[in-house]
């Protein structure tokens, strides 16, 4: 089995599939997009993945897009340490759980992010280039131009800090209606994955917001002490290593 996984260091949904990739040990091929450069957007790119972003698995020639997708993907096709519940029930609860974390922790995280670490890189360009780049992206234009060269307006930043927080919330109940320590209870599922890289992102740019949870902030050590992590965040990967304006502000 070959694997290449077209995505990006610092891209929260390409963490994702690096970590199942590396949990599983399946070696892969890595293509480094740059995604400020909008290699996402190259004609060939856009003919493996239409949304024009990433990540995209080339797995012998098949093309599977999507992280959520992509980590269901290799979770079906190497099924040693298992990322799934045995049942369809437990199945049926972690796909519910996968949903939620895509509509609001894995979308709120886009607005601190493009606020706080891109919108410099955005600032620096002449208003035509800017406004040519948000209507060449086929999924995120009208995001791109909701921020503008001026960012998203505190309402905006307050909305989407506000999803965070229920998402901490949300994931402190199901901690204890499993019996934790993982969202689905004693094993770590796919759930577990889909939310990661949206809790390390906010660390990064030092504006967690789960001290008060201590079944999440165990959560937390725990994830981040799975033999994966560390291969999965190789240098590189937090927006505060690439970021100068943000080193100042990176968590211990
Ligand atoms: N639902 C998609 C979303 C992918 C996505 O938004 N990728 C971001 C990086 S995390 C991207 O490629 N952005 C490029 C852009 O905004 O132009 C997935 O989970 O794969």
């Amino acid at each position: 089995m070959a694997f290449k996984l077209y995505n990006a260091p610092q891209s929260t949904c390409s963490q994702r599939v690096r970590f199942v990739l590396n949990s599983k040990k399946l070696p892969f091929e890595e293509v480094k997009l740059n995604l400020l450069e909008g290699d996402q957007l190259k004609p060939d790119y856009l003919k493996l993945n239409p949304n024009g972003v990433v990540p995209t698995l080339d797995h012998d020639g098949a093309i599977v897009i999507d992280s959520t997708v992509i980590i269901e993907y290799l979770d079906e096709i190497a099924p040693d340490e298992s990322f799934s519940p045995e049942g369809p029930v437990g199945r049926a609860h972690m796909r519910a759980l996968m949903h939620f974390i895509d509509e609001m922790p894995a979308a709120a995280v886009r607005v601190p992010t493009f606020n706080l670490a891109f919108l410099p890189t955005f600032q620096k360009m002449r208003s035509e280039n800017f406004l040519a780049i948000a209507e060449s992206k086929p999924l995120r234009r009208e995001f791109m131009l909701t921020m503008g060269q001026t960012g998203f307006p505190k309402h905006e930043m307050d909305a989407a800090l506000g999803r965070l927080r229920r998402t901490y919330e949300r994931m402190d109940s199901e901690i204890e209606r499993s019996g934790g320590p993982w969202l689905l209870g004693k094993r770590i599922s796919l759930a577990d994955v889909a939310v990661m890289p949206a809790l390390v992102r906010m660390h990064d740019l030092s504006i967690a917001d789960w001290q008060d949870l201590p079944r999440v902030v165990a959560w937390f050590d725990n994830i981040r002490a799975q033999p994966a992590f560390k291969p999965t965040y190789y240098q590189g990967s937090l927006l505060s290593e690439r970021f100068p304006h943000l080193k100042h502000k990176a968590p211990a």
